[in-house]
């Protein structure tokens, strides 16, 4: 259990932490020559470990840093002084980072007894509203040792319920030092998860690699610690040293190293604090992370005291942050605890921000349960969501309950909500069955195409996972790059089956310069468009090939010419004049042939002269020797 001090400056934390304790947490010489605390002290007992922090209002972010990381609070408040602003400011912090077990001390009981009704009736009034209104307050005297028995048993009694150690681990660091013969430590809570001795980690959000070498557990030596407990790693790596650490940084499992530099999230602005405008400036944190920030309001223009709202934090450098985590925003100057929410998406997209879609699936994501949060997202449009990334923002290591639990569907990267697969299935099957009756001489769609074609265009990955499903349950089928109706058998329209029927022989007839689209029109009486539409659609299921712009030779013609140029080759030099010969049709043509052969890899050229390139000769089709 890990309990952090709370309250104004001078009233008594850090002696009380010392009368329950032994340990005087004030260790820096510039503590001891001001009087006050600076930087977050620690001390053990057998049973609990205090965070004791500073007061003074020039450190509230070093109280945050160490606030994050608890379970119960222990809120000093000195009779002599009685309530003072570090006693709302702190009060009001550890509301928004969801402590709500805790004990207060009335400090100095030995020189102002007679204050302790003014000043319990001050705080009943100030906790009324908070998690901590039936909290026990107790007089308590660091110098006469008065009830100092008692806080310690209220403080047994207040602590809160083990944490859940599921999820990878996240320590979120709050300080690094060498020790010499270990070597680098860093010390935090464990928010989630376990660590064990020899455990691979990475340091986010730089990413470097860690290895444990060993641990210690609530400042005792242990093999493993779990999630609530404080822990100090000593740890090591390539690149590894006190200057790459720094408070704020996290040590984790590298499945939830995913640092983010903007974070959406629902913000209730505290009742005292001025109203909110659009790109406000803040001071922003989370765990032991401080980072500027600017908040856009997505659901208003304006966000009142006492209120909340749906807002983007766009962070002046990336942090590490993941779903349910806590934020505390203070004021541009770092004067005031404005507000502060909890992280409802860390991995956001960066358009669209303020869609109503987008609204509806950060109201979906308001919830500490994942399967309702994947449930309620997946009832909004799209209607999907990226697996990996969801998995990653809720920390969730075995998925298959959640998932289950919400009855999704995976196929390849997202997850789909049985409507949306459905849905999503009948326009693909839709979309091919349009296709096959626009174009009954293609063999189907290329998937790039298919997706474009959907009303509902899902992103790339994601329909790739739809369309490996539909593959394998049989509703359709794939030729090659092509995806078609599994009935689907190519063939050409009416239209082009009598247009073919009278250009054929035409074409066949002199198949080494075959009449061009113009003259086929003129022959035949048909528009050249026309006839040069069902050309290409012919080209598409093989029939014939565009050897030169608007000239169509037949597939077979082609590969009997290929063969043909080998044959020359063979025979002594293929060169235009010995091609034309060979084939007795016109030197221009002979040479538009050997160009498209050029193209298409079939010959080389070099000046006058070309190769063939024997392993090619099949590209034309199979079997079609000289006649
Ligand atoms: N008489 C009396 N004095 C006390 C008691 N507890 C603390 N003090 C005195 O109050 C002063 C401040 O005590 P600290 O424990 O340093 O106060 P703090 O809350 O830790 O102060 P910061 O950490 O700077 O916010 C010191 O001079 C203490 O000796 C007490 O129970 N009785
Ligand atoms: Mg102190």
């Amino acid at each position: 259990m890990i309990i952090g001090t709370a309250g104004h400056v001078d009233h008594g934390k850090t002696t009380l932490v010392k009368a329950l304790t032994g340990v005087d947490t004030d260790r820096l010489a510039e503590e001891k020559r001001r009087g006050i605390t600076i930087d977050l002290g620690y001390a053990y007992t057998d049973e609990f470990g205090f965070i004791d922090v500073p007061g003074h209002e020039r450190f509230v972010h070093t109280m945050l840093a160490g606030a994050s990381g608890i379970d119960t609070a222990l809120l000093v408040v000195s009779l002599p002084e009685g309530v003072r602003p570090q006693t709302r400011e702190h009060l009001q912090i550890l509301s928004l980072l969801g402590v709500d077990h805790g004990v207060v001390a009335l400090t100095k009981a030995d020189v102002a007894t007679d204050r302790i009704d003014v000043v319990t009736a001050e705080l009943r009034a100030l906790l009324a509203d908070t998690a901590l209104c039936n909290a026990p307050l107790l007089p308590v005297s660091a110098v006469t040792g008065q009830g100092i028995e008692e806080l310690r048993m209220a403080l047994r009694q207040a602590s809160r319920p083990p944490h859940d150690a599921a999820g990878h681990p996240r320590l979120a660091v709050d300080r690094a030092f060498t020790l010499s013969g270990a070597g680098l430590v860093v010390t935090g809570t464990l928010v989630s998860g376990r660590i064990a001795v020899e455990d691979r980690l990475l340091l986010s959000p730089s990413g470097l690699e860690v290895r444990v070498r060993g641990l210690h557990a609530q400042n005792r030596p242990a093999q493993q610690a779990i999630a609530g407990q404080r822990v100090a790693l000593n740890i090591a790596g390539p690149r590894l040293s006190k200057d790459v650490v720094t408070r704020g940084d996290w040590v984790l499992h590298p499945d939830v190293h995913a640092p983010t530099a903007a974070l959406d999230v629902r913000l209730r602005l505290l009742p005292d604090a001025r109203p909110l405008r659009q790109d406000s400036q803040v001071h922003l944190h989370l765990a032991a992370a401080h980072v500027m920030a600017r908040v856009s309001l997505l659901d208003r223009d304006r966000l009142e005291p006492g209120a909340s709202a749906l807002v983007r934090l766009t962070l002046a450098q990336p942090i590490g942050a993941l779903a349910r985590d806590r934020v505390v925003l203070r004021d541009t100057g770092a004067t005031a605890t404005i507000g502060g929410g909890v992280v409802l998406d860390p991995f956001p997209p960066r358009r669209g921000r303020r869609k109503p879609d987008r609204l509806a699936q950060l109201s979906a994501l308001d919830t500490p349960d994942p399967t309702r949060a994947l449930g309620a997202l997946l009832d909004v449009p799209p209607g999907f969501t990226d697996q990996a990334g969801f998995l990653r923002a809720w920390n969730l290591v075995d998925a298959g309950a959640v998932l289950t639990a919400a009855s999704c569907i995976a196929a390849g990267t997202l997850l789909f909500s049985p409507q949306t697969f459905t849905h999503l299935r009948g326009e693909v099957l839709t979309a091919l069955t349009a296709c096959h009756r626009r174009s009954p001489e293609l063999p189907g769609l290329q998937p790039e195409r298919l997706r474009l074609a959907l009303p509902d265009r899902p992103p790339a990955a994601g329909f790739a996972g739809l369309i490996e499903v539909l593959l394998r349950d049989g509703s359709i089928a794939q030729d090659g790059p092509w995806l078609r109706m599994p009935g689907h058998k190519i063939s050409l329209s009416p239209q082009d089956e009598k247009l073919w029927a009278t250009a054929r022989p035409l074409i066949a007839a002199e198949r080494f310069r075959p009449p061009r689209t113009r003259d086929l029109a003129a022959t035949l009486r048909v528009p050249e468009t026309a006839i040069r539409a069902t050309l290409k659609r012919l080209q598409r299921m093989g029939q014939v090939i565009e050897v030169a712009p608007d000239h169509f030779f037949l597939r077979e013609t082609v590969a009997e010419m290929a063969h043909l140029a080998a044959e020359v080759a063979a025979a002594g030099e293929l060169t235009a004049a010995t091609f034309r010969d060979r084939m007795d049709n016109g030197r221009k043509v002979a040479i538009q042939i050997l160009e498209f052969f050029d193209r298409a890899g079939l010959t080389r050229r070099q000046g006058d002269l070309r190769t063939v390139r024997a392993e090619r000769l099949g590209l034309f089709g199979e079997g079609e020797g000289p006649r």
